[in-house]
């Protein structure tokens, strides 16, 4: 059965953005119905920079209240709405809270990654992102999700943290994941989950791609030449 809300639920989005993903998978484990409302990041309107003081996605528009800051959505969404997502327990909850954190951080790196302007920035970045991989290898127990058998917070977060992979390992195999067969088996869990597959449609893998392409950094020479042996598609969203 769906959960309550009675107020309607609009996702002030961008369709790559990590942040907005990890908000509409809480809202689908929550069964509530909301419309999702992208925005161009690179031209922001000003309807939005009136409900984002950041300026940035997602912000949750609950009735005339706008809510911004992706782990304050979903912790808002978890607190109002069944089923609960965080353990019961303050300390285990507190462990979520931090591992989520965990995972924005990740996402920085990541970012970090995809712009490194020479070869040894990015060789930097690959090595503290194989670090984390390492860590969360360490403190996953026997899944299928990070805490058992229950989806969590901390999942939702970190379904969009590994989606980049899909793109990035058509690029190059930069051994991220070598010899963790935990990281592995919940990335492939979270993969195949229904809340972090409907969290973005069809045009992810060309938008990312494309994004990627755009970035001047190592990586984007990467793209080019992975393109030009056919090693990932060549056509762009906007052709
Ligand atoms: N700490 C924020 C990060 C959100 C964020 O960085 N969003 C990016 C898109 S993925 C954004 O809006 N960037 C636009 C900008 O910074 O101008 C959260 O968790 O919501």
């Amino acid at each position: 059965m769906a959960a309550q809300h009675n107020t309607p639920l609009v996702l002030v989005s961008h369709v790559l953005c990590p942040y907005v993903q990890r908000a509409a998978i809480v809202l689908k484990e929550k069964g509530v119905p909301f419309e999702r409302r992208d925005v161009d990041l690179t031209q922001k309107p000003d309807w939005f920079l009136a409900c984002s003081p950041l300026g940035k996605t997602p912000v949750l528009l609950v009735g005339d209240e706008a809510i911004f800051e992706s782990a304050v959505i979903c912790e808002y969404l978890d607190e109002s709405l069944a089923p609960r997502l965080h353990p019961d327990r303050p300390l285990e909850r507190a462990r979520h809270r931090a591992w989520m954190e965990f995972g924005s951080s990740l996402l920085n790196t990541i970012g970090a990654f995809y712009n490194a302007k020479d070869a040894d920035g990015l060789a930097a970045q690959v090595k503290q992102i194989r670090t984390r991989m390492e860590q969360l290898e360490a403190v996953l127990g026997a899944g299928p999700y990070f805490a058992g058998c229950r989806f969590s917070l901390v999942d939702a977060v970190f379904g969009p943290v590994f989606r980049y992979f899909e793109v990035l390992e058509e690029i190059k195999d930069f051994g991220f994941f070598d010899g963790l067969p935990k990281v592995v088996a919940w990335r492939v869990q979270l993969a195949q989950h229904p809340s972090v597959r409907a969290a973005t449609d069809a045009r992810y893998p060309q938008l990312l791609r494309d994004f990627l392409r755009n970035r001047n950094s190592v990586l984007s020479k990467l793209i080019e030449n992975a393109m030009r042996f056919s090693l990932v598609p060549q056509k762009s969203v906007s052709d």
